[in-house]
């Protein structure tokens, strides 16, 4: 498996030459400082790219190449969107980087509620608490029909939390609920992200299903034709939320997706803590189920509550069996050494981490601290080397 590590360029704490000294070969990046849906010119690529060989990596994967709201919205002219999408993925293709992440997350990217949550021994991990998402909506969003996505005793929960809550409480959930995008991106206030959601009343899962088919007809094809292959990172966390469709969450809906447009370019992140958040989920299985269209894994574990909360729990702990879903990709590799692919190993990274130790005042990115994922990476790197051996 090809050992990578997610840098944020220009707006990350920790640097390319820190980043060697985590044993990592691979750089998972992007060009975060363009806005969604403008063209990625080759000479930005060339340059990022050239700071990461000069380094002593390779750029394993683009993460993400973002996909503009009205694409996801089905809204307006779209043609000067796909246009230059394509003109970004012939850049990448020119500069020989040919694997690339998305989402179809509408709106926001990965939600949750807390930041810095205590775990035992010592240090902080990212939380869902399914309290706090009902009363940030009910309460300080005030979202219409938000009460019907929540059962009275969380309902009940969060109208306690609410009450007891202080204005920088609130200012707290607010501010954590928004961290899902690094870099220079959009971040809402409660007024901005009411105003968001107006375009997105009346799309519901058939429609936003149908949008993300014209994208994959509109992409796919370009991406077999340059040789590359896409990748869907799963929805975080799987399920509805804020009243907008996900239709990423679950192996129905990776069924969908690769058989929409049924191509090699058609594939799937395996983000192990994404879909480890949803009870149905069996992740092992459904890795041995999508196999071939794996295409990048993030592999990180969280340990779930019957509500519907989950917390981010060490790589080798939590609900899933890193050690056989490990073994599954790499059953995979030998499939695919078997079957004559030069780039038989499959990127990985160890997506989010705990802050531990020094990670507390180094001001990283939520979910991104150095040694916390520096942990979780030696210890995937561990079962690796221990089922391949
Ligand atoms: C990442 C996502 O931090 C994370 O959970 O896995 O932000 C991921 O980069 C995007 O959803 C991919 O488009
Ligand atoms: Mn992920």
């Amino acid at each position: 498996m090809l050992d990578s590590w997610r840098w944020y360029g220009d707006f990350d704490k920790i640097s390319l030459s820190d980043i060697a000294q985590t044993g990592a070969q691979g750089i998972v990046t992007a060009l975060h400082e363009i806005p969604y849906g403008e063209v990625w010119p080759q000479a930005a690529i060339a340059k990022h790219k050239r700071a990461i060989e000069d380094a002593g990596f390779v750029w394993s994967v683009v993460e993400s190449l973002p996909i503009h709201e009205r694409i996801k919205r089905g809204a307006g002219d779209l043609t000067p969107l796909f246009d230059n999408y394509r003109a970004s993925m012939r850049n990448l293709a020119a500069e020989g980087v040919y694997t690339v992440c998305y989402n179809f997350m509408p709106l926001l990217d990965w939600t949750r509620t807390d930041l810095s949550e205590p775990v035992a021994g010592g240090g902080t991990c990212l939380r869902f608490s399914q309290q706090k998402m009902a009363a940030f909506e009910v309460h300080m969003l005030q979202r219409d029909g938000a009460e019907a996505d929540y059962s009275p005793a969380i309902l009940q929960q969060a109208e306690d939390w609410f009450k007891q809550s202080t204005p920088q409480d609130r200012d707290v959930l607010l501010r954590s609920i928004m961290a899902g995008l690094p870099g220079a991106f959009e971040r809402f206030d409660v007024e901005g992200l009411r105003q968001a959601l107006i375009p997105y009343h009346g799309i519901d899962r058939a429609t936003l299903r149908a949008n993300y088919k014209r994208f994959l007809e509109e992409i796919i094809p370009t991406a077999e034709a340059l040789g590359m292959r896409f990748c869907v990172h799963p929805d975080d966390p799987p399920r509805d939320i804020l009243g907008l469709p996900r239709i990423v969450s679950d192996a129905e809906d990776i069924a969908w997706i690769l058989a929409a447009v049924d191509s090699p370019a058609n594939g799937l992140t395996f983000c192990a803590g994404s879909l480890g958040a949803n009870w149905a989920n069996d992740l092992p299985k459904m890795a041995g189920q999508f196999a071939e269209r794996i295409h990048f894994a993030h592999l990180r574990n969280v340990r779930k509550d019957q509500d519907g909360s989950f917390e981010e729990a060490a790589h080798l702990a939590g609900d899933t069996d890193m050690v056989a879903l490990v073994h599954e990709l790499l059953q995979e590799e030998t499939r695919r050494r078997g079957a004559g692919r030069a780039d038989y190993s499959i990127p990985f990274r160890p997506d989010h981490g705990h802050e531990l130790l020094s990670d507390k005042t180094a001001g990283t990115h939520p979910g991104y601290p150095l040694i916390g994922r520096m942990r979780g990476q030696a210890e995937l790197r561990g079962v690796i080397q221990a089922l391949s051996h």
